[in-house]
Parts: structure tokens; C-alpha cells; sequence
């Protein structure tokens, strides 16, 4: 076997005059279609329009240019059957040995924020991906190339033995159907979200890989980084590494929980995070406040911590930022006065998250949690409170500078593993109980960690009281107001508690639970 014949027919164009022209110097024929042909020929690599092997024009503007019984009965032909060999033979069909094909920019088209529906239906590739079926399921004998990097590998073998590897062919055909498939998918899922239908009877996602990362949660697991094509600005997957060792797949968890807890503000306000839970939040006038804040409100669990902040780190932060152990700084930016000291450290990873700055809550998206055997979609917990939501259920009213300090400690207790609990007072937090069986458990960590801080500090909680207890708990450490969801049979007997003791208590009505 040879490759004697090849069809090159691609959208995105990068690197296929320089493998066409050197396939075609070791005496391949070359096969083409409209714009490719033409390039082709324009720069001097002899080439034959597809035409002149379907016999046919290309006809309706190009929607039917190598869908021909010509075409795919030499891509399909099994060379050895000897039923195949004669039909090929009777109908004057010759084979097809490559198949270089990419497709329509389906995802690029309907990326575009101006994307009409009848843009996005022009771009979806028909022909493309049935030369790349064709040709991949008879990967036995044909070489097919969906992806332009590919090309060296091929050219290679073929400049060393006129052929490919079967190995090779095994390992383009795989790729094509992944391709395919991801392509199809992203089709369905346009054409699925058009119809507001969230949850379709077959769910396909299609991620790209970004890196393989060293492995995952522990050194024995394996693990990879995907995105979703088209991510929004913000995210971790459109983080700028400036500076530092690799990202791990717990700092990418991390990293990830650190966002999305710092989007949640407009004012300026840093995060430090540890094991997916947020160890100090603060707010303030500027960065460096902010930082204080969020360091001092637990000084221990911020050692090996992943910090967030909001607005560009300037010199005086990144001081502070350089005398304890950090494992990633994210930020919309970093002075160059701040990125230099920052920068002494060789290990520490700096990520710039454009726009970091002006996004203030999240828009709501699908979140994918797996089970053993299959998984489960939700639309992510981009809940944002409103007056309307809030009712104060106690006696007393709380003050407006309670009410600010009760509104900062939803914000936070809202991305704390459940059971949650969270002490904030004076724009930080000073007590994070989280991912307890049992609200008192959660709340008897907060409140201890707070320690004589918790006197005069508000409370904030994930989901309402089952009984009084948290309440009598709250009181005895001298907290003053709370704030949750409400909802529980037993909510006269928290408010009750709370009358007693003269602390302000307000419901969301809102539940958030996090796990
Ligand atoms: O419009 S199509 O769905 N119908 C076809 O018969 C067909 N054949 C190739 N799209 C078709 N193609 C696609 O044209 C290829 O997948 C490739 O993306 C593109 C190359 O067109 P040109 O060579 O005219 O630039």
C-alpha cells in the first residue's frame, strides 16, 4: 500500500500549501475543493477540482461539493474484498488514500456575540465530517487528518515509506470521531439552547483538553484540565499564569473557589482559600485594606493558601503577600512594582484575570457533578439577594451597620461547605465552621475559632435552624444578629432565643447549600 491519491479540502487553511506541495513532490496526486483548489493552484501546487471526480458541478452554494458516490466509494472500498475491487472497477471509481479535512468554525460562528441563526446553520459542515467518517472507519487502509498539527507526523512517514503506520491511521481515526462527535454535540447543544430546554433527553458536553496535569487529588490519581470552548472572561480557564511552578489540580480547585467567592463583590475585597473553603474574607476601601482584612481574620489557615483579590495588587500588598507561604495570587492585575516583588519567590503562581475588576455576581450556568454510572446537572448558585428577599422576623431591628455586616457574611456563608456558619464583624470574617454534620457543630468551630471576637460579630447561616440550640450558643458568645434562610417548624423557637437576648434576626428566605 501507498498513498497515491490524497483529498485535501479545508476551512482553516494554516500549513496545507507547504504539505500539499510536499505530498505532491513525492508524486501524490491531489484532490481539492472550491477555495482550497484555488489557493492550491495559486501557489503552484498541481492539484485536480473535485469536480473532475464526481463528474458534478459543486451546487448550492457549495452545500454539495464532495457528497458523490465517487468520493466516498473510494474512501469506503475494502482494498482486499475482491466484490469491492470489482465495483470499483465496473463504475471507473479510483481509491482515495488521505483525507485532509477541517471543519466549518461552528464554535467560532456562534461565539460571536452578533451570531444570526442563519450564520450559525451555514456553518454546520456536512460534507466535512462525512470524508472524515468515511475515511476514519476505513482507517484499515486510509489516512485521514482533522487536526492541521498532525500534518509533520504523517508527512514524515510518508517521506520515509510512501505510507502510514496502521498505528498512525488507528490514532487519526480515533481523533476524527472524537472530532466529530464534539462537533455534532456543540450543534445539538445551540440548537437544544435555543429551545430552552436545559436538560435534554441525551446530555453531550464537549470539553477541550488544556494540559495534563502531574495528577489530581492525590499523587496516585491521574488527571487533565479541560474548558468548555467559548468560556466567559473570569474564569479560571481564562486565567494568564504570569508567573510560577504549573498549576495542580487542587489549585485549580482552589483557584476556582476563590473566583467565584470574590466575584460576589463589587467593592473591593480579597479571599484567602484553603481546601475549597474560604479561611478569611475581608472588604475595604482599597486592595491593601482588603488583604489586611482577609489575613487577620484566621493568620494560621491562610499558611499554603490560594488569595483572590479584586482589584490589581500594588506594591504595599504585595508586600505583605511575600511574607507568608502562599500557593497562588489571583488578580485582575499586578503592578509591575508588585509583580517584582511577588516575583522572588520562584514557586509562587501569579494568575491575572482580566476584567476580575468589574464583574460583580455570576451568571448562572450549568454545573456537572458525576455519580459512579452517570451524573447530575444543576444550574450553578448564582442566587443574588434583594431587599424584597429579606425579612426581619425579631424584635429588635438590626442597625445599618449590623445589616451591612449581615449582608457580607451571606455573601461568604454562601460558598462554605454545608453544614455552614460564618462569624463576620468589621468587614472580615472571624469564624468559618464548614462542612459539618450538624449545625451546632458547625456553628461551635466558628464561634471558637472567633474566640473574643465573636462578641459584637454577626452570624450567617447556609440553611435555616432545626431548633433553638444555635441560637443559645450565638447568645452566649455575645453575637448580635443573624441572618438565614428561615423555613424550619421549630423557627418560633430560634426567634424566640433570639428575643430573649436582643439579637436582630433576619430571613432570606433563601437556602444555600453547598457540597
Ligand atoms: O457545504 S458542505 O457541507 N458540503 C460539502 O459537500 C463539503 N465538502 C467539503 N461542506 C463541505 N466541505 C467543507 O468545505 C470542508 O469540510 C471544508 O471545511 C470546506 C473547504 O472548502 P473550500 O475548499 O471551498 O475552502
Amino acid at each position: 500500500m501507498a498513498i497515491k491519491r490524497a483529498l485535501i479540502s479545508v476551512f482553516d487553511k494554516t500549513g496545507i500549501v507547504e504539505f500539499a506541495s510536499e505530498l505532491s513532490k513525492l508524486g501524490v496526486e491531489i484532490i481539492s475543493t472550491g477555495g482550497t483548489l484555488s489557493l492550491l493552484k495559486d501557489k503552484g501546487v498541481p492539484v485536480i477540482g473535485i469536480s473532475e471526480v464526481t463528474g458534478f458541478p459543486e451546487i448550492m452554494d457549495g452545500r454539495v461539493k464532495t457528497l458523490h458516490p465517487n468520493v466516498h466509494g473510494g474512501l469506503l472500498a475494502v482494498r482486499d474484498n475482491e466484490e469491492h475491487q470489482a465495483s470499483m472497477k465496473e463504475l471507473g471509481l479510483e481509491y482515495i488514500d488521505l483525507v485532509v479535512v477541517n471543519l466549518y468554525p461552528f464554535a467560532e460562528t456562534i461565539a460571536k456575540p452578533d451570531v444570526t441563526y442563519e450564520d450559525a446553520i451555514e456553518n454546520i459542515d456536512i460534507g466535512g465530517p462525512t470524508m472524515l467518517r468515511s475515511a476514519a472507519k476505513n482507517h484499515a487502509f486510509v489516512s485521514v487528518i482533522v487536526d492541521t498539527t498532525d500534518y509533520a507526523k504523517v508527512l514524515e512517514e510518508v517521506q520515509e515509506t510512501g505510507d502510514t503506520t496502521l498505528e498512525t491511521r488507528k490514532r487519526l481515526a480515533a481523533k476524527v470521531f472524537r472530532h466529530t462527535g464534539a462537533y455534532d454535540a456543540l450543534i445539538g447543544d445551540y440548537l437544544t439552547g435555543l429551545q430552552g430546554e436545559p436538560y435534554p433527553e441525551r446530555y453531550t458536553v464537549t470539553y477541550e483538553k488544556m494540559q495534563e496535569l502531574r495528577y489530581g487529588e492525590n499523587p496516585h490519581q491521574s488527571a487533565a484540565f479541560y474548558r468548555t470552548p467559548n468560556a466567559a472572561a473570569g474564569n479560571i480557564t481564562t486565567a494568564e499564569q504570569l508567573h510560577g511552578k504549573e498549576l495542580s489540580y487542587n489549585n485549580i480547585n482552589d483557584a476556582n473557589t476563590a473566583l467565584q467567592i470574590v466575584k460576589e463583590f463589587s467593592e473591593p475585597a480579597v479571599v484567602a482559600v484553603k481546601h475549597m473553603n474560604p479561611c478569611g474574607v475581608g472588604i475595604g476601601t482599597n486592595v491593601l485594606e482588603a488583604y489586611t482584612k482577609a489575613y487577620n481574620a484566621d493568620p494560621t489557615s491562610i499558611f499554603g493558601g490560594i488569595v483572590a483579590a479584586n482589584r490589581a495588587i500594588d506594591e504595599a500588598t504585595a508586600q505583605l503577600l511575600h511574607e507568608i507561604f502562599l500557593e497562588i495570587v489571583i488578580a485582575p492585575d499586578f503592578t509591575p512594582e508588585a509583580l517584582e516583588i511577588l516575583a522572588k519567590k520562584k514557586n509562587i503562581r501569579l494568575l491575572k484575570v482580566a476584567g476580575l475588576d468589574t464583574i460583580a455576581g455570576r451568571e448562572s450556568q450549568p454545573v456537572i457533578t458525576t455519580v459512579e454510572g452517570g451524573m447530575l446537572v444543576q444550574a450553578s448558585d448564582a442566587y443574588q439577594l434583594t431587599e424584597a428577599d429579606l425579612k426581619v422576623v425579631s424584635e429588635r431591628q438590626p442597625t445599618a451597620e449590623e445589616m451591612k455586616q449581615l449582608l457580607f457574611a451571606w455573601k461568604v456563608v454562601k460558598h462554605v461547605k454545608s453544614n455552614a456558619i460564618v462569624l463576620v464583624a468589621d468587614d472580615m470574617t472571624v469564624g468559618v465552621g464548614a462542612g459539618q454534620m450538624n449545625r451546632v457543630g458547625a456553628a461551635k468551630i466558628a464561634i471558637e475559632q472567633a474566640g473574643e471576637k465573636s462578641k459584637g460579630s454577626v452570624l450567617s447561616s447556609d440553611a435555616f435552624f432545626p431548633m433553638g440550640d444555635t441560637l443559645e450558643m450565638a447568645a452566649k458568645a455575645g453575637i448580635t444578629a443573624v441572618i438565614q434562610p428561615g423555613g424550619s417548624i421549630k423557627d418560633e423557637e430560634s426567634i424566640r432565643v433570639a428575643n430573649e437576648n436582643g439579637i436582630a434576626m433576619v430571613m432570606t428566605g433563601v437556602r444555600h447549600f453547598k457540597h
